[in-house]
């Protein structure tokens, strides 16, 4: 029977290790994605004296290979819709909630005054806070978290 040296099993178990470590090193960088989702100049307007209602834009840049999808925003202790505003047939600005909406791959989506944007009730409480955290969801499963500056 032929013996196989000690070199060759040394040779390749330093082979896989070095696949091992590459393997996870990628897969990381794979699954953090925040890079490749970018949210520019996050701030909400706060509600003017005596209202309730605040108003929220940013902008959404899906630098991915694959469409996203924005389905939600939470933000501790406040409650949060997507809106959109259009023309209604009487050339009247209205708003509609928005439930989802899809970013293409490598396009981006402006939540900015006289378009989409988010409502948000219950800021009153915060006046004294310069900026929140808040969660944005995409594609259902992935938190990615956000800072807005209060206005
Ligand atoms: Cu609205």
């Amino acid at each position: 029977m032929k013996q196989i040296p000690e070199e060759f099993f040394k040779a390749h178990y330093c082979t896989y290790l070095l696949f091992l470590i590459i393997s996870l090193a990628s897969c990381s960088s794979e699954t953090n994605g925040n890079t490749d989702v970018i949210i520019d100049d996050p701030y909400i307007n706060l509600p003017l004296k005596g209202q309730r209602v605040a108003v929220g834009y940013f902008k959404l840049s899906n630098y991915l290979n694959n469409a996203i999808v924005l389905s939600d925003v939470f933000c501790k202790d406040l409650e949060v819709s997507l809106h959109t505003s259009l023309l209604n047939e009487s050339n009247i600005m209205i708003m509609k909630p928005l439930q989802k909406i899809q970013i293409e791959s490598g396009s981006s989506v402006a939540f900015e005054p006289g378009s989409h944007h988010l409502m948000i009730v219950g800021l009153d409480t915060l006046m004294n806070a310069d900026k929140i955290e808040c969660t944005m969801v995409i594609d259902e499963t992935w938190n990615l978290p956000v800072t807005f500056k209060l206005k």
